[in-house]
């Protein structure tokens, strides 16, 4: 079994994380998305609309995802992709380059990001 993981904050979910969990759902069989947890969005400097319970719960509802874990800090991926014997890493090309180390212990694959929509975005509209 071919396992896929990626990390974020999956804030007001929308089709630019749809597609990201597609893609990275058919790179294998079996996909772990870390979600940021409220505390780790304080070091990332993000600020979430919907507290991590209610993220974790939506993306656990996701057709592509079969398991979900909290991302409580940047140091946790290589013993997540050691543990869970993770195949590839998985992100967005906006993080292209900042985790190269981890072709140490699997593949990693940046997808291209789904131009004009973002968490930060909608937040701004409907304002
Ligand atoms: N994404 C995308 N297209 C968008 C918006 C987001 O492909 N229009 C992708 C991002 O590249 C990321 C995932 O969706 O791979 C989740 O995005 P965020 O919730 O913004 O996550 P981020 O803050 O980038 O957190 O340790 C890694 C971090 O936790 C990533």
């Amino acid at each position: 079994m071919k396992k896929i993981i990626t990390y974020g904050t999956f804030d007001l979910l929308h089709p630019g994380h749809i597609n990201l969990l597609r893609h990275a759902k058919e790179l294998g069989d079996y996909l772990i998305v870390g979600v940021s947890t409220d505390g780790f969005n304080h070091k990332k400097n993000k600020e979430a609309y919907h507290p991590f319970e209610s993220r974790k719960i939506i993306v656990e509802a996701i057709r592509y995802v079969d398991l979900v874990i909290p991302e409580t800090d940047w140091e946790q991926k290589m013993d997540d992709i050691i543990h869970y014997e993770v195949d590839v890493f998985v992100i967005g090309n906006d993080w292209k380059g900042n985790f190269d180390f981890l072709k140490r212990y699997c593949d990693v694959v940046y997808l291209p990001r789904t131009s004009g929509i973002s968490s930060s975005k909608i937040k701004k509209d409907r304002l």
